[in-house]
């Protein structure tokens, strides 16, 4: 029997910017990218904040009608990266199995050879993210991946639960089926119209009607609403590809203000690339155009590199190569594919050489 604890971290941003501020403590509060005064959009919302219907991805200016009180602090990814840090090494003081699924939150499976229990592990770590760190996290424990993961989002924040070995499908019954990771307004209104509300009327339906109904996804709701879960808990190596994207308030087609857009993305890829410990042998530029058409376009390099000016020259080069004028852009994204440590970029570079 395998034993998964998922950990995410609560109002993650809002929650940094507070312990390096502690005047605002239970002040609503937002973290944003852009200009606080114009067109910025939230990132993050403080739980304060949140009670007025503020969220994430919501316009700024949206979040000030809601809350005209709310104090507004912008991004800064490079100290919530250092904070991600400290609490994914914390993770893996309990077992070398922690696969961390974003810049907050994590799965952690404790080994069947683990001496503790993992409820006791968690607990722990849960009082060692608070007290040596000074953040709050909600932690979760289950048998599997997706019961651990569900099972977190329904005691947000400062939260515990663990669900026993076998009650997996009873815990998930009562709960709506859109808190099935994959399950958004679509499925949920196709649901709806044969009276499926729950995950407990969801796993009453025959597999073979989801099947007919949903395709490969039909037998993942179907599975998915019992509990059963396989995935395996992958512990971290290197990651396949590194991103950032942004998606304009208004979609737009000045040159200047795209270019200085991808610019500011170069700048954090390579940051993170840096952080990260490895160089890119494959650029990637995505663009998504305002009617949704998106294409992402990539040139390989002879070398690897973490450059911020090689990644900028990359991605301009593709962007002018492929961008039409005068379309509106809604999302710019940039990626690094072909991830290699520099030792291993350095061994490359000297075999092409030969
Ligand atoms: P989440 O874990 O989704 O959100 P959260 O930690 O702020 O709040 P909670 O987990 O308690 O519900 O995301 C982690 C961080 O990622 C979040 O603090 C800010 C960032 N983020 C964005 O920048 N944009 C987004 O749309 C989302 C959802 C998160
Ligand atoms: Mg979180």
């Amino acid at each position: 029997m395998r034993q998964v604890i998922f950990l995410d971290l609560d109002a993650f941003f809002a929650s940094v910017e507070v312990l390096l501020n502690p005047d605002l403590r239970d002040r609503p509060l937002v973290v944003a990218m852009g200009n606080p005064h114009g067109r910025g959009v939230v990132s993050t919302a403080s739980y304060a904040a949140r009670r007025f219907g503020v969220h994430s991805a919501m316009p700024l200016r949206e979040a000030l009608r809601l809350c005209p009180q709310v104090v507004v602090v912008p991004v800064r990814h490079e100290v919530y990266a250092e904070y991600s840090h400290r609490v994914m090494s914390l993770a893996r003081e309990y077992s070398p199995l922690v696969e961390q699924v974003s810049i907050d939150e994590a799965y952690i499976e404790i080994p069947p050879e683990g001496e503790r229990a993992a409820e006791t592990m968690a607990r722990e770590l849960q009082g060692r993210i608070r007290e040596e760190i000074g953040l709050d996290g909600t932690l979760a424990v289950a048998t599997n991946k997706l019961v651990a993961k569900v099972a977190c989002n329904t005691v947000k924040p400062r939260g515990f639960v663990l669900v026993p070995p076998g009650q997996e499908q009873a815990f998930l019954a009562p709960l709506p089926v859109d808190r099935l990771p994959g399950a958004g307004p679509v499925t949920r209104s196709r649901l709806e119209r044969w009276q499926v509300r729950t995950l407990g009327d969801l796993a009453a339906v025959p597999v073979a009607e989801l099947q007919a109904e949903f395709g490969k996804h039909g037998l993942y709701l179907s599975a998915a609403a019992r509990g059963q879960d396989d995935s395996p808990v992958v512990a971290d190596g290197r990651p396949k590809s590194l991103s950032l994207e942004t998606t304009f308030e208004y979609d737009t087609r000045d040159r200047a203000r795209l270019l200085r857009q991808l610019d500011e993305l170069c700048a954090g890829l390579a940051e993170e690339l840096g952080r990260a410990g490895y160089q890119a042998r494959t650029i990637v530029l995505k663009l998504r155009y305002a009617d949704f058409q998106t294409l992402t376009r990539q040139v390989t390099l002879p070398e690897a590199t973490a450059g911020a000016a090689e990644v900028r020259n990359c991605v301009r080069l593709l962007f002018e190569r492929h961008w039409e004028p005068r379309r509106a852009v809604r999302l710019l994204g940039v990626g690094a594919h072909n991830l290699v440590e520099p030792s291993e970029a350095r061994q490359l570079a000297m075999n092409l050489q030969e």
